[in-house]
């Protein structure tokens, strides 16, 4: 881990990344309720709200797209990814190298790692050398830290998750991106064990604003440094007022009940301060 504070994809210590791989990772039933996010430019859009430190993407939408969006979007290349029409053990095949994502703008890279997964080994010498090449690039790396596989059916239990950003922090991520793990307690434990390296929740299914924005609020209390989220954005018909509420709850670490506009201002602030 290094301090990363004065990266592009880190703003006031805090980091929103706005996912868009599903296509490959889930497939296109991701976007049959919105079918005009299927065009890529239309969440590099999204990527555009201030709110958003980070687009992540895999490289032939960064290849494609990034280019007209590069003065106002910062790129997180994705260099592994699996699609789910793979049945095996979790893997995730190596598609991009950090020389090429640095070529096409790169901002940062990302790296998934199923830990405890029968290829936890490939998968960790994998790691081993992205990251090594990224410090050559001055890139910062996020590890889309997900403990699965075989012996591990729940992969959101406290536990887990806290396993899963303390092997984040011991194989040299910049960030580890986590599932929550179901209570601001286990969460503020997961960020203990990450040492002073950041601590991202992933987003999950879509889920309602007032479900969602306290997930990331109770994310933010327990000493987490924001998000990284796909679905919960983009499959929004309009995602710009969820974003405006992801900024007063990440960045102005107000309540998800004021930045839905459900409690007044000196509420949050107290109860922000009240923790
Ligand atoms: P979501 O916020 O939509 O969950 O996206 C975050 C993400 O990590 C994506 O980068 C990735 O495609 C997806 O979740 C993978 O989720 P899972 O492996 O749990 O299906």
């Amino acid at each position: 881990m290094l301090p990363i504070d004065d990266s592009p994809i880190v703003r006031d210590g805090k980091s929103v990344i706005l996912a868009m791989d599903h296509g490959l990772e889930h497939g296109p039933v991701d976007f049959e309720d919105v079918p005009e996010k299927l065009d890529p430019a239309q969440v590099f859009e999204t990527a555009t709200h201030d709110t958003v430190t980070a687009i992540a993407v895999q490289k032939g939408i960064a290849e494609g797209y990034y280019p007209s969006y590069e003065n106002d979007v910062n790129l997180l290349v994705k260099l592994n990814g699996t699609s789910n029409l793979w049945m095996g053990e979790p893997d995730s095949a190596v598609n991009c190298s950090v020389e090429y994502a640095a070529e096409i703008g790169a901002d940062a890279v990302g790296f998934t790692v199923y830990g405890g997964s029968n290829h936890e080994i490939e998968m960790v010498e994998e790691f081993r050398e992205i990251q090594e090449e990224a410090r050559e690039y001055g890139l910062p790396v996020v590890m889309w830290s997900y403990p699965r596989g075989q012996g591990l059916k729940n992969d959101t239990k406290p536990s887990t998750i806290s396993y899963a950003t303390r092997l984040a922090l011991e194989l040299g991520a910049d960030i580890a991106k986590v599932k929550y793990p179901g209570s601001r307690e286990a969460m503020a434990h997961a960020c203990r064990c990450a040492g002073d390296m950041k601590v991202v929740m992933s987003g999950g299914s879509k889920t309602s604003d007032e479900e969602f924005l306290s997930t990331v609020e109770s994310t933010i209390r327990s000493g987490g440094s924001g998000l990284a989220v796909g679905r919960n954005v983009w499959q929004r018909e309009d995602p710009t007022p969820l974003l405006d509420g992801l900024e007063s709850v990440i960045y102005e670490e107000q309540t998800a009940g004021a930045a839905l506009g459900n409690e007044s201002e000196a509420d949050a602030t107290d109860a922000a301060i009240e923790g």
